[in-house]
């Protein structure tokens, strides 16, 4: 199996075994996340999957769910009333205790209060996610109030990050995400303990939120190129 395909195989098998008819379902971004986007629109259009309410988490997710007639709600609607049954969203690294990096999308933010509100979080990935430490081969994002860019790299510099501003294509100067921000991309040592390090990182003032995902209990679907598919 070539990457994609191992991307299509970990949101098929997600969708599968855990979208069922009813529920409210957050929907994450990335080139592994559309997949699931794109299996939970075929099930409706098919009716294997019936009254399923999502919640996006970037343009790019609300603009192909749009397009594809899957119903679109936000986390503050009063038919979610800031709760979800699921999550299924893509990752950047998974450690050994299923602890992430997100963000190389740059929609870490909400991709993170959508994760953190849902009663189960599943992660898809390729074999090529999986790490022993997290934040050292795939950087840290950070996203950032522009005004604070200086203190802010100064405080990341402290908690020992190489802290290096992301850069557009296709547009002059910085990244600003979908929340008009912008974006550190943060190379540590190796990280022994990211929750902590995820706290440090957002108690440094003009920090939004940082791309580690250190809450206990995610699941992960990761597809291997023979095929096999790791749940754990
Ligand atoms: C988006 O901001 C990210 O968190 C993505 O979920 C993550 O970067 C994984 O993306 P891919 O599935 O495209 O590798």
């Amino acid at each position: 199996m070539n990457q994609n395909e191992m991307k299509k195989a970990a949101a098929v098998h997600a969708v599968d075994k855990f979208v069922k008819s009813g529920m409210k379902v957050g929907l994450g971004t990335g080139s592994t996340a559309i997949h699931a986007v794109y299996e939970i629109a075929s099930r409706l259009e098919d009716g294997r999957l019936k009254d399923i309410l999502a919640v996006s988490t970037s343009y790019q997710t609300s603009i192909e769910a749009e397009r594809l007639g899957i119903p679109l709600a936000t986390i503050g609607d009063r038919r979610i009333a800031g709760e979800l049954d699921l999550a299924i969203d893509g990752a950047d690294e998974v450690d050994e205790n299923n602890l992430l990096t997100k963000g190389g999308g740059g929609a870490l933010w909400l991709e993170k209060v959508i994760a953190y509100s849902a009663k189960q979080f599943v992660v898809i990935v390729d074999q090529s996610k999986l790490v022993k430490n997290i934040g050292h081969t795939f950087p840290v994002p950070v996203e950032i109030l522009p005004a604070a860019l200086i203190p802010v790299t100064m405080g990341l510099q402290k908690l020992g990050a190489k802290p290096e501003l992301r850069m557009a294509v296709k547009k002059a100067g910085p990244v600003v995400t979908d929340n008009g921000m912008l974006l550190l991309d943060c190379v540590f040592p190796p990280i022994s303990n990211p929750s902590e390090t995820e706290i440090k990182i957002n108690s440094i003032p003009g920090v939004a939120e940082n791309g580690i995902f250190g809450k206990k209990g995610f699941r992960i679907v990761c597809a291997r190129n023979d095929g096999t598919i790791l749940d754990r």
